[in-house]
């Protein structure tokens, strides 16, 4: 995006260049005639830094000064991407760098596409954060994020042979230029040993922990600005250091090896980012990441607390603590210990000020995505945190019996600890018990969280439970993603739109019936087409057609988002237009991007099919350039910015009822694309706003799903038998048409379809294909199409992250005046 200063005033372009150059004399040590881009890279950022720098520190001043509440986000993921552009376009300084970096012969776009990618989260639920972040810095709202510096974020996804290959990533093998080393902010944090207990001299039972191993957790901060430099704060992650750098008594004993390996032990907490979005849980070294962060969070944010105000009775009052998802949940444990144990205050306070403070957020209801630690492994790693568990568990059946709920179900479905095979803690219901507000991220999400996995809980607790819509920046999903939109809708709307989306977005509802500005409309899309067709040429030397219709699913690949639906349809769809000669297809480019989870077998295998679909599509002559198909390896923020923008039709396609919301979706519809979707997430909420007229909704409702489950009454063999274009999809996927060199590669996969279709991809074949068939309709009758595509666009607005930060700030944290 262009800021707006459109013609940046000469002063400050002079002022930027001086402040790079000297950035690039002083910290890089390099002259401009011997500089690398990458040099130029980091003396801009740091410039940029800079910036930002003098706002943080006024900021920071005036929460102290006016003891504003602070909120703090603690998060295991942080998916933040590229900052560059995000920094300067909130600083007002896009047009001045640039203009200051022509001056020196530099492209500022080009040195943009060196920064590496942050990808220190999997999905959604990491991305939502980032989001939160920068909306938190706009409304200015005190925020500190907290969160894990690994140092290897998400793996790259390379595509061999068809094949997902996980390879290291490495973004900090040039160092990072937005954070501060803070090595005087540092905590001990301990696992293992054993618990004691002492009366001390008032007579007090007391229990002591002696840890058997300590690390330091060591912070970094990154600043976060908001738009127009609105506040900026501080993302704080930690890095694991061993306590003492070499363990020198072992050393010098001769241990040499030894020594090395405890410190590699110690520093591989933050060594690397997990990346499973599901399953996998229930690994040591998972858990001790996340009492790492949690623990040093809490200690700096109470040390943080005691230094302002001389009580932590008020901690409620003046912080906000919100987990995001169950990762941090052992919070509640450990702001009990730290109250109980290292505060001494009494139990029963504790507890009402760990409820007040901390509030809690569900992304998922999938069941093996619901995390539980084995109590074993618990008593192993946090023998204290166990104690406190149990006595919260005690207290709160205690309470329930006390007021006559004698139950036995009930009793059971609402205790931290599950009995069965091997006892474990539930830490949803940990985190529930521990909060004041548990919140869902769509209205159908909540509701589910109600009627499934927190029944009981919330029949005790009926006031707790609450939604909060997710939403996304547009900061970064508009103005940086597509600066030609951007640019359009001020033309017709004025700076407001930049300002107050939501308020002044539905202004462009009447353009929608203006051919003119339809048809700058499409010309901006046909924009981010040609540079999209131009990246697939480089990446994958297959050559686009920037005229068909760009039908796009990107995101993590899983079973219940269904690719497979999509991937049969393309195969469909193949056939289709080989037999039927006489149909009229419209031009169509199906393009998939997403990692599988190292060890998701059937993930992998559906990122496989879709390359030798793509395959098979692609060199087949007979499909006369009227169907082609994409893989685009390595999906990440920085690829999301470039496809969006190029779509046309955005596919949210999940079994209804298992997607908590989806933010792709908001981004897509943002960026006038249309969506054929499912009922679910907040794929509800998008229908009620855009209109199902402008959206294609098909298949089973979330309600109907559960019924076929419940009833065990579908039969997918049956949904096979009464679809003959299925049927036959599934005939050529089963003989090896499309792995004629493995032809039984898919046997398996077509067998679950047949006999095992959890996620009913068979039930809503039909369903898919016809509404398929009305996008290729409405596609055909062009000027409805893109009247529809502005409406989506224009009625968008309510899916800004302000607005979701909005209602937590309001409803949730207290903590805007
Ligand atoms: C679980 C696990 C467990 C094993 C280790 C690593 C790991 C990492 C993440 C998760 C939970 C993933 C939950 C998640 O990403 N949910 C997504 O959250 C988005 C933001 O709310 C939402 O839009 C998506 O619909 C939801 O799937």
């Amino acid at each position: 995006m262009s800021d707006e200063t459109l013609t940046p005033i000469p002063d400050q372009v002079a002022a930027f260049r001086v402040a790079v150059l000297a950035k690039l004399a002083y910290s890089v040590g390099k002259d401009a005639e011997h500089a690398t881009e990458h040099d130029w890279f980091e003396a801009v950022a740091l410039a940029t830094r800079d910036y930002m720098v003098d706002f943080w520190l006024d900021d920071e001043r005036r929460t102290q000064r006016k003891k504003q509440k602070r909120v703090y986000y603690l998060s295991l993921e942080f998916l933040i991407g590229r900052l560059l552009f995000d920094s300067l376009s909130n600083l007002g300084l896009l047009d001045i760098a640039r203009a200051a970096l022509a001056e020196v012969d530099v492209d500022l776009d080009r040195i943009r596409t060196l920064e590496p990618d942050a990808a220190l989260g999997n999905g959604g639920l990491g991305r939502l954060a980032a989001c939160f972040m920068e909306s938190m810095a706009t409304l200015g709202v005190t925020a500190h994020g907290y969160g894990i510096r690994y140092e290897h974020g998400l793996f790259r996804q390379a595509i061999v042979d068809g094949w997902q290959q996980e390879q290291t990533e490495t973004w900090l093998d040039f160092g990072n230029p937005w954070e501060f080393e803070r090595p005087e902010v540092v905590y001990a944090v301990s696992f293992g040993g054993s618990v004691t207990s002492i009366t001390d001299a008032q007579g007090h039972q007391r229990q002591i922990w002696q840890p058997a191993e300590t690390v330091r957790a060591v912070a970094y901060d990154t600043p976060v600005v908001g738009w127009r430099g609105a506040s900026v704060n501080a993302l704080r992650l930690w890095r694991a250091r061993a306590t003492e750098e070499l363990h020198l008594e072992r050393f010098n004993a001769g241990d040499h090896l030894g020594a090395v390996a405890e410190v590699a032990r110690a520093e591989s907490i933050s060594r690397v980012l997990y990346p499973a979005d599901s399953t996998e849980a229930g690994q040591e070294l998972r858990l001790r990441q996340e009492y790492f962060f949690v623990s040093a969070s809490l200690k700096d944010l109470l040390r943080r607390h005691l230094s302002q105000h001389s009580t932590l009775l008020n901690l409620p009052q003046q912080a906000a603590i919100q987990l995001n998802d169950t990762h941090p949940s052992i919070a509640v444990a450990e702001l009990m210990r730290l109250l109980v144990d290292e505060h001494e205050l009494p139990w029963d306070k504790a507890w009402e000020l760990t409820v007040n403070t901390l509030s809690y957020t569900n992304h998922t209801l999938l069941p093996e995505a619901l995390e539980s630690w084995p109590v074993s492994l618990m008593e192993r790693l946090l023998p204290r945190h166990m104690q406190i568990i149990y006595l919260i568990n005690a207290h709160h059946i205690d309470a329930l019996r006390a007021q006559g709920l004698h139950d036995f179900d009930l009793l059971r479905s609402v205790s931290l600890i599950e009995e069965g095979n091997g006892r474990r803690v539930r830490m949803g219901n940990l985190a529930f018990l521990g909060s004041h507000s548990i919140n869902g991220v769509s209205a159908l999400h909540t509701q589910l969280m109600r009627e499934t996995v927190f029944t009981d809980l919330h029949r005790l607790y009926p006031q707790r439970i609450n939604n909060k819509t997710n939403g996304i920046t547009f900061r970064r999903w508009l103005h940086q993603a597509n600066p030609a939109l951007t640019q359009l809708l001020r033309e017709h709307l004025g700076d407001g739109v930049l300002d107050s989306p939501e308020e002044t977005l539905p202004q462009l509802e009447p353009f929608a019936d203006k051919a003119a500005f339809r048809k700058r409309f499409i010309e901006q899309r046909r924009q981010s087409k040609v540079a999209l067709a131009a990246l697939v040429q480089e990446r994958l030397n297959i050559t686009l057609n920037p005229d068909a219709l760009f039908d796009v699913q990107v995101k993590r690949i899983h079973e219940y988002k269904r690719q497979l639906l999509n991937l049969l349809h393309t195969v469909a769809l193949y056939q289709a237009i080989r037999a039927e000669h006489t149909t009229e297809w419209a031009p169509r480019v199906k393009i998939f991007a997403g990692k599988a989870a190292a060890s998701y077998h059937q993930a992998k295998l559906i990122i496989k099919l879709a390359n030798d679909v793509a395959r098979m599509v692609n060199n087949d002559p007979t499909v006369r350039g009227l169907l082609k198909v994409v893989f685009l390896p390595n999906y990440n923020v920085s690829l999301a910015e470039s496809i969006i923008p190029a779509a046309d039709l955005s596919e949210q396609i999940s079994t209804a009822g298992m997607e908590a919301s989806g933010t792709s979706n908001m981004k897509f519809a943002l960026n006038g694309a249309l969506t054929i979707g499912t009922l679910d997430g907040a794929n509800v909420e998008m229908s009620e706003r855009i209109g199902l007229e402008n959206m294609f909704i098909f298949g089973l409702t979330a309600q109907q799903v559960n019924v076929r489950k419940r009833a065990n009454d579908y039969n997918s063999e049956a949904a096979i038998a009464a679809s003959p274009r299925l049927a036959e999809v599934l005939l050529a996927l089963r003989s090896g048409v499309f792995s004629p060199d493995d032809p039984a590669r898919y046997v398996g996969l077509v067998d679950e379809l047949t006999w095992n279709d959890r996620f009913l991809v068979c039930a809503d074949f039909d369903a898919y294909w016809d509404a398929q068939r009305q996008v290729e309709n409405l596609w055909r009758q062009h000027q409805r199409w893109w009247r529809a595509a502005v409406l989506n666009t224009a009625r968008t607005g309510w899916f800004s992250s302000d607005r979701t930060i909005r209602e937590y700030a309001t409803d949730i944290w207290h903590a805007l005046e």
